[in-house]
């Protein structure tokens, strides 16, 4: 997939009946095709009204061409797009119309990603930009599409250039002192080459946090609600969803599976699972679903800990606490557990409820202290709050970014020994170098790229 010239045909629009269908075509060399598909040479970048007929001279469809003539076009190559009307089976005769025109020319059905792939390959956009088109298509909400948008017009892009720009400054004023040795005693002073290193650092982490938080966008927070049998877990579940999705009774054990419900907290996509409540048993079907629970856990993002508000006795308050030590021992690294407690209506009003006050008191019944839960959780995962400004990024991203910080951490060490360390102080400007490079893909291994690409659908 990766080097291959032919010719690429795919549906552009999703599978289904629409108003309109779109057959994208892309490839080296567009002209012989469009001249077999319609008898004429289209005109680039005009709207064509054309009619497409079959072998036998039958008509297929009445539809819009626009020729796009490389290099301006989203590939880079020849691009032919089709606007058809959107039937599914009719589409199907379209392609196969196209695939019998193009056989000569080699057309193929296109891998997933591989269009975007090509724009890649002929640097249309950089590899940060690919991935921002892919998470436009797939966005969740309205902030991870205005997120998707920014990196996709290249505001991540240059962010991450502009780091490489300061990098390559220092990097050239410490290697080119490499090739002077007798100026190297006043180059670190000289240079301020320290403070320039921690300019760069800073930056890095505000780029750090705005690419978390489009992490944050882009997939969105496993919220998973945990606790002890009946303390109204899936009650909790149906208030944040606003519809009754679990199945709620006081008999304790009434959720045997998970559930899911994606829901959106201040355009944050959260998906919440409601879990089996955790209890020894001797039930089969409850214990297998009490598996379950302990697995949501373990791959969760947040736990909510829900216990119920009523006082208890001392064996209660135990139990509470044994099974909080079971949930802290299985979680994820760095995955937050809130505390909350649930039916505040059963008790006299004696707490405060607020997202500074722990544990927190709310009811699912009554719908009391859910917006300061829904705040406390977006505290939790270290939502800003803000969108501004905020690009989507994925765990790759961030990946990278931690890299490079770690090599500039190390560079600065290296900076404290002065002169007798220059070298490796370069070297380790270059490794993050390296990282950030591996962002907007200047610098890839060449593995990753069919991994980021074919995660795709076709068409794209
Ligand atoms: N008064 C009051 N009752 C509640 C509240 N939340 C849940 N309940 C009741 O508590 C009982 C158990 O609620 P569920 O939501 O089924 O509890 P659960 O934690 O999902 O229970 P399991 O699925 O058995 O683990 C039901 O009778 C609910 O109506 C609340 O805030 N106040
Ligand atoms: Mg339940």
């Amino acid at each position: 997939m990766m080097t291959r010239k032919l010719p690429i045909i795919a549906l552009a629009t999703a599978p289904g009946r629409a108003g309109l269908g779109v057959v994208r075509i892309s490839g080296p060399n567009l002209l012989m095709m469009t001249q077999a598909l319609f008898q004429r040479t289209l005109i680039p970048r005009h709207a064509n009204l054309l009619i497409l007929r079959d072998a036998q001279g039958a008509f297929i469809d009445q539809l819009i061409a626009i020729y796009f003539a490389a290099p301006a076009s989203f590939t880079g190559e020849d691009v032919l797009e089709l606007q058809c009307h959107g039937g599914p089976q009719l589409l199907e005769l379209v392609m196969k119309r196209c695939l019998e025109l193009g056989k000569d020319q080699g057309l193929v059905i296109a891998e997933p990603g591989e269009f975007t792939l090509r724009a890649y390959l002929n640097n249309k956009i950089d590899l940060a930009q690919a991935e921002a088109i892919a998470d436009l298509i797939d966005a969740q909400s309205e902030a991870a599409v205005l997120g998707a948008a920014r990196s996709l017009q290249g505001a991540f892009s240059s962010d991450i250039n502009q780091l490489i720009e300061d990098i390559t400054q220092l990097r050239i004023l410490v290697e080119s002192t490499l090739d002077f040795p007798e100026e190297e005693i006043e180059f670190l002073e000289n240079a301020q080459a320290r403070d320039r290193l921690s300019a760069v650092i800073q930056q890095l982490h505000a780029l750090r946090e705005s690419a978390k938080q489009g992490r944050i966008l882009r997939d969105g927070i496993q919220l998973v609600l945990a606790g002890a049998p009946n303390v109204g877990k899936s009650s909790l579940l149906n208030r944040l969803a606003g519809e009754d999705v679990a199945i709620v009774t006081p008999i304790a054990g009434t959720t045997r599976d998970r559930v899911k419900e994606s829901i959106s907290i201040d355009g944050v996509p959260m998906h919440i699972i409601d879990t089996a409540g955790l209890r020894d048993t001797n039930d089969e079907v409850e214990l297998k679903g009490i598996e379950r629970s302990w697995d949501a856990i373990r791959s969760a993002d947040v736990v909510i800990f829900l216990q119920d508000a009523a006082p208890h006795d001392q064996s209660g308050d135990e139990a509470a606490l044994l099974l909080k030590r079971q949930i802290l021992q299985v979680l994820p690294p760095k995955c937050p557990v809130l505390e909350v407690n649930n039916k505040s209506d059963l008790v006299d009003g004696a707490f405060q409820v607020g997202p500074e006050k722990h544990p927190l008191y709310i009811s699912a019944k009554t719908g009391e202290g859910i917006e300061d839960l829904k705040k406390a959780i977006l505290d939790l995962v270290g939502w800003g709050g803000s969108q501004e400004g905020v690009i989507v990024a994925r765990r790759r991203h961030l990946d990278c970014l931690d890299r490079a910080t770690e090599h500039l951490y190390k560079s600065q060490l290296f900076a404290k020994d002065g002169n007798t360390s220059l070298e490796l102080f370069a070297e380790e400007l270059r490794l993050a170098q390296d990282q950030l490079g591996q962002i907007t893909g200047k610098l890839l291994p060449d593995d990753l790229l069919g991994k980021i690409f074919t995660q795709f659908c076709i068409g794209k």
